[in-house]
């Protein structure tokens, strides 16, 4: 869906001023009680995104957007396969750990789900299945401490052109990314819709590929994420987590 021609937006890109500092902060969702066991995919999203089953859950994952996609675990420790408008997918998640997973046609579409051992029901667990044998590499750390230059995003308002977004200049403490979050209807970043690599030290107009476009004046986050596990992968949610000032 390439939309060339130009469209005058007004992106009201909040000028971000973030530092590295304490990440753990980002993990304000943390365990979503029984959240449910299906996930919508609609508008390039999975819903709930980033959610916590108990081991053995059956997960039904329904697309119910106009373009095909997929949930497909970083790991292969589950796929989809392509889902076309309406269609569903159960899968019964029986290893437990923390899965990262993309939707393999837009892969800017990133979601976690973590599978935990039950642990309210002590006579149900008797089931010695999957011992906790995740790969450990999935558990974001926090972001090491920068020695370089105070981490720093200006950008301003500004029609979006051709499906970018321009941010006025990023300096990076290390190598990562800008990466563009749509605004959520409490003001906050929601779902990802493009991000570009940055070099640490300073960057400046860098141009940001929309995979999404945003409705005329809504507000977008860019944000930058340290570049950390594979490195030249955009991974989050996963170990590129997002550099923070103040929370
Ligand atoms: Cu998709």
């Amino acid at each position: 869906m390439s939309r060339s021609m130009v469209r005058q937006l007004a992106a009201g890109i909040a000028a971000l001023m973030l530092v590295a500092a304490s990440i753990s902060g980002f993990g304000m969702r943390g365990v979503s009680a029984q959240a449910g066991n299906a996930v919508e995919i609609k508008n390039f999203q999975y819903t709930p995104n980033n959610q916590t089953v108990p081991v053995g859950t059956t997960v039904t994952w329904t697309n119910n957007d106009q373009p095909p996609h997929t949930a497909t675990a970083r790991d292969g420790s589950f796929d989809t396969g392509t889902l076309t408008t309406g269609q569903s997918k159960a899968i019964t998640l029986d290893k437990a750990g923390t899965f990262e997973y993309y939707c393999r046609i837009h892969p800017e579409m990133t979601s976690m789900i973590t599978v935990a051992v039950a642990q309210q029901s002590p006579a149900a667990s008797a089931a010695p299945s999957a011992a906790p044998s995740a790969s450990p590499s999935a558990a974001p750390s926090a972001a090491p401490a920068a020695s370089g230059p105070a981490p720093l995003v200006e950008a301003s308002d500004q029609a979006i052109m051709a499906n970018s977004v321009t941010v006025a200049r990023v300096v990076a403490a290390q190598d990562g990314w800008i990466v563009i979050h749509v605004n959520t209807p409490d003001n906050k970043p929601g779902p990802v819709i493009g991000q570009t690599a940055v070099k640490a030290g300073e960057n400046t107009n860098v141009k940001v590929m929309l995979s999404q476009m945003p409705n005329a004046g809504d507000k977008v986050w860019p944000m930058l994420h340290i570049d950390a596990g594979a490195i030249g992968t955009y991974e989050f949610p996963g170990a590129d987590v997002p550099v923070q000032v103040n929370g």
